[in-house]
């Protein structure tokens, strides 16, 4: 078997922090090379400041290092995403044509593109919205990956190009935070609660989405990029679900543990793109082609956010 090279962007990003060191632990340090705009703190590992908008660039460092998988994580997210609506559009796509046409011209084995809840918009059965169904997005970020996952398909039916998705709900993670989505609200809660303070939510109290805990997505993600190839039957992007839960439910979670916690509302911009979303996903393609089957719901996910952020809130304190 050849020595697997392996290239992220996106790297210091909410799930680029955490895919980087699981990859570096699977692959060894030596082989993963960590990019993005800016660099992390605390950093081991290789990494190199990237703009993935510079196809040279890319170029470079593929050819040089004889990159074998990209993940590609960089992207503008759906709340920032429609701040500057043209800008996002070229960025999210000048990086993903950028990846494809590097990987199908020097023959990068396989790649791997985050598609996203954002995909759906109106006219879909929002409870355990299906696999295939009507794709009109209501944001830029959405409309963005909605044509990667098509181009995804044509890279992979004209060129054979061994690129892989998954639609992934909010993710929520103590190890780094998310930047300009809609599903922050459900990783900012935790950070006020062990902070001891209350939480003004900007998703009104009923906003049931769909969301994932990070080590399972990290999990899924990793088990699709391993599944034999033949297992694959969806090149545009896999349905992928863990939970489905609303800022009040959450807020009842949190209480278990800090009673004297209390939510409030002030919706914003980001109620009306949450609206337009699933409440829940059908992912039984998933789970039947790469055996996908998430680990945690609401309660232990509440309960290791917690346990993991308190040392870490505490330790600043003492600072
Ligand atoms: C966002 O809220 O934009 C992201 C996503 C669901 O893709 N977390």
């Amino acid at each position: 078997m050849n020595k697997e090279i392996i290239l992220i962007t996106g790297a210091s990003g909410q799930l680029g922090t955490v895919l980087t060191e699981q990859l570096q632990e699977k692959f060894g340090l030596d082989n993963v090379i960590a990019t993005d705009l800016r660099s992390r703190e605390q950093y081991s590992g290789r990494f190199e400041i990237l703009d993935v908008t510079d196809m040279d660039a890319l170029t470079a460092i593929v050819l040089k290092n004889n990159v074998t998988q990209i993940y590609h994580l960089a992207a503008i997210l759906s709340a920032n995403g429609e701040k500057f609506p043209l800008r996002t559009w070229d960025i999210n796509m000048q990086t993903f044509f950028n990846v494809v046409e590097v990987s199908r011209l020097y023959k990068v084995d396989k790649v791997f593109f985050p598609s996203s809840i954002a995909v759906f918009g109106d006219n879909i059965q929002r409870e355990n919205t299906p696999q295939t169904t009507n794709l009109t997005p209501s944001t830029v970020y959405g409309m963005s990956k909605v044509a990667g996952e098509n181009w995804a398909n044509y890279y992979f039916d004209r060129y054979g190009l061994d690129i892989r998705s998954v639609r992934y709900p909010g993710v929520i993670g103590y190890q780094s935070l998310p930047g300009g989505g809609t599903t922050d609200y459900a990783v900012d809660i935790f950070h006020k609660a062990v902070a001891g303070e209350n939480y003004e939510s900007f998703l009104n109290a009923g906003t049931t989405l769909p969301m994932i805990y990070m080590e399972d997505a990290i999990r899924a993600t990793i088990e699709l990029m391993d599944a034999p190839k033949e297992a694959i039957t969806i090149r545009t992007s896999y349905n992928l679900a863990g939970m489905s839960f609303n800022p009040a439910e959450l807020a009842l979670e949190i209480k278990k543990t800090y009673p004297a916690f209390e939510i409030s509302y002030a919706t914003d911009f980001r109620q009306a793109i949450a609206d337009s979303w699933p409440m829940s996903m059908d992912d039984s393609d998933a789970r039947k082609d790469w055996n996908w089957k998430p680990k945690y719901d609401i309660t232990s996910l509440t309960e290791d956010m917690i346990k993991n952020l308190k040392p870490a809130i505490q330790e600043i304190e003492m600072v």
